[in-house]
């Protein structure tokens, strides 16, 4: 026979379906093709049939499923902490009145399954049916809605930002011609410090600019978070540096990452990069600046995790472990530190509408409130885990200076509403003038520093920001003693132009004495350097501006003069190691705070009084000007003081 070799495969499996073919030799070829199609009919019946079977049979792995979660529903009589849970026992229990339920949820879930399939299947004939374009568009719309529900969760409705007249009228450029043509020198020094930063010490925390290579303290950890980038922005943008604030921007905005294993000094972390990315947001609107201040902020917020309340020193930003300078008096932390987080906590606050950060600081400000006081004087240093005072050393400079700035800034910021904080600047300052504040017997007025009950008759370099303090503050000061401030400020202002002016260079030094003989002059070998700080310079401006008298601009020339000769070397700038010496040695780092404070402070010092008014900013202890709050309608939560 021939007909298995033309149906093989029919033929084979069924050769009885032949039978009847060679009786009707001419429809051979048709009849096989229907047998066919029955055979193939035949076939998928068996294969629906065996899967049926197969999928809606039973078995344990399925029913382990629902035992995640739906045990209540599916077998509510169940008593799970005796082992019922399983299927085996509930299969064991399947006689009688649980056999019945059991083929009850059984058959619901049959008709389940057959349901969800058939609308499955619905769904990819329709899907089907549809052009790719069609499809991809339909991926993406879902794709978007699932990012802008993201987006929703992240984030909390944010309060309207104020900005208020950024740069003044035409960049606060000065007509006379010779104050112009200062000011573009002191704007070329600080494209000379960016540039060899650039260079040399790109991404580092600061540069060296005789090794020409990046340079980094404990301050700020082991890794490179590009302090210099930070702190420099707000300067770059108020100088109309454009280039180099965009280079800027896009390093911080690809580079800056917080997420490292590197303990950092809580304070300086937030007056130079928190205030520095707060004070470039304002000015210039970019959000990265504030996503990444709000980032920060969130990893020094462990720092507070102590039994008090107030923060440690440092903070490991991976770990959040926190702990104290080894050098602080008894385990203590640092007025000057804990006391200087205010403003930048309550624009975070502000910003993000979240009301953790205000929180920590009312809170550290709140426990200073009901400590007692000796002499009606804050001592440095706080122990966090006791409460009690470490050491009564009281200080206007280093340790203590930015405490008090921050009661009155905190006063300012507040658009004078913060009274609360006003007061303890106005009690604190009043304690300060009783035992702190001396005329030296050459006629200096200094503030000196309160020892155990002694009066060390020494002024830091870091005390001279005073001068501008007391000026700031001479507007609403108590019985209208403004007049009397203002006077403390110049007089201040008098005293550290001398101690620049009796040295050799023109600079002054860190440390100088009123004892002796000696006025205003360093003693100690370990006291004559000058790492280009800007607390003198700070000064003058804040003078400059409330009295116009000439004679700060020509103080804050002859500073311009002596850093541009003496601090300057082809790489950058540098510190000098004694200001009595005519060949200084130079310690070969540019500070941050050069290109945040020193230079930007010479510049306003030479600008219009409408480049960043006062009357709607103020300038964070690092010279990063943040907006007064204008909050009189504005309920920041957990506030009263701002209600
Ligand atoms: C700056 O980092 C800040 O001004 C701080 O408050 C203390 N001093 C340095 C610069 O001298």
């Amino acid at each position: 026979m021939s007909a298995p070799a033309l149906l093989p495969l029919a033929g084979r499996r069924l050769p009885a379906l032949n039978l009847g073919a060679s009786s009707f030799p001419h429809h051979r070829a048709t009849l096989r093709l229907s047998e066919k199609f029955i055979l193939l009919l035949i076939l998928s019946a068996f294969i629906t049939l065996c899967f049926g079977a197969f999928f809606f049979l039973p078995d344990s792995s399925k029913h382990k499923r629902f035992d995640l979660g739906l045990e209540d529903v599916l077998i509510p009589h169940v008593d799970t902490s005796k082992g019922g849970k399983h299927l085996g026992s509930f299969l064991i229990h399947g006689q009688g009145h649980d056999e019945h339920r059991h083929r009850e949820e059984e058959e619901r879930l049959r008709i389940k399954i057959r349901a969800d399939h058939e609308k499955a299947l619905e769904e990819a004939k329709e899907k089907l049916k549809k052009s790719r374009d069609e499809i991809q568009a339909e991926i993406q719309t879902e794709k978007n809605k699932v990012v802008q529900e993201l987006k929703k969760k992240d984030s909390k409705p944010l309060p309207p930002v104020p900005l208020p007249n950024l740069v003044g009228i035409n960049s606060g450029e000065p007509a006379d011609p010779d104050i112009r043509e200062k000011r573009n020198k002191i704007k070329e020094m600080m494209k000379h410090a960016w540039d060899n930063y650039r260079q040399y010490g790109w991404g580092h925390n600061e540069l060296k600019p005789i090794a020409r290579k990046g340079h980094s303290t404990n301050i700020f950890g082991n890794s490179q978070m590009g302090a210099t980038i930070v702190d420099a922005l707000d300067t770059l943008y108020i100088m109309g540096l454009r280039d180099e604030f965009r280079e800027g921007q896009e390093w911080i905005d690809k580079n800056l990452d917080f997420s490292v294993n590197s303990e950092v000094s809580v304070f300086e972390v937030n007056i130079r990069f928190i205030g520095g990315l707060l004070a470039a947001y304002y000015l210039s609107g970019q959000e990265v600046f504030k996503i990444k201040a709000v980032q920060l902020a969130g990893k020094l917020l462990p720092a507070f995790n102590t039994p008090t309340g107030i923060p440690w020193a440092m903070v490991n930003l991976k770990s959040g472990v926190g702990r104290n300078w080894g050098w602080a008096s008894a385990g203590s932390s640092i007025l000057a530190e804990f006391g200087t987080l205010h403003m930048e906590f309550v624009h975070l606050s502000y910003l993000t509408g979240d009301p953790v950060y205000y929180n920590k600081v009312m809170h550290i400000r709140k426990l200073l409130q009901k400590m007692d006081r000796p002499n009606g004087l804050y001592p440095n240093y706080l122990n966090p885990r006791t409460g009690r005072w470490g050491q009564h050393h009281t200080s206007v400079g280093g340790l203590g200076d930015s405490f008090y700035e921050y009661l009155l800034k905190a006063w300012l910021m507040s658009d004078k509403t913060d009274t609360e904080a006003r007061k303890m600047y106005d009690d604190a300052i009043e304690a300060i003038e009783k035992h702190l504040i001396r005329k030296s017997n050459g006629g200096l007025t200094f503030i000196g520093e309160w020892k155990n009950g002694h009066l060390e008759r020494k002024m830091g370099h870091l005390t001279c920001f005073a001068g501008g303090m007391f000026a700031l503050g001479a507007d609403g000061s108590r019985d209208d003693k403004a007049g009397h401030y203002l006077q403390l400020g110049a007089e201040i202002a008098h005293t550290c132009h001398e101690s620049y002016d009796r040295t050799t260079l023109k600079l002054g030094p860190e440390a100088f004495k009123f004892d002796g003989g000696v006025e205003a002059v360093a003693v100690r070998q370990n006291e004559k350097y000058y790492i280009l700080r800007p607390e003198v310079i700070e000064t003058y401006w804040y003078m400059w501006r409330f009295t116009h008298d000439p004679k700060y601009r020509q103080w804050g020339w002859e500073a311009t003069q002596a850093i541009d000769k003496y601090c300057r070397v082809s790489g950058g700038f540098s510190g000098v190691k004694d200001v009595y010496s005519s060949s200084p040695t130079y310690d070969d780092v540019q500070q941050s705070f050069f290109l945040a404070e020193t230079l930007k402070y010479l510049y306003l010092l030479f600008s219009n009084d409408d480049l960043l008014p006062l009357d709607n900013w103020v300038f964070n202890t690092e010279a990063h000007p943040l907006p007064v709050l204008h909050l009189a309608n504005t309920t920041l939560s957990g506030n009263p003081a701002y209600r």
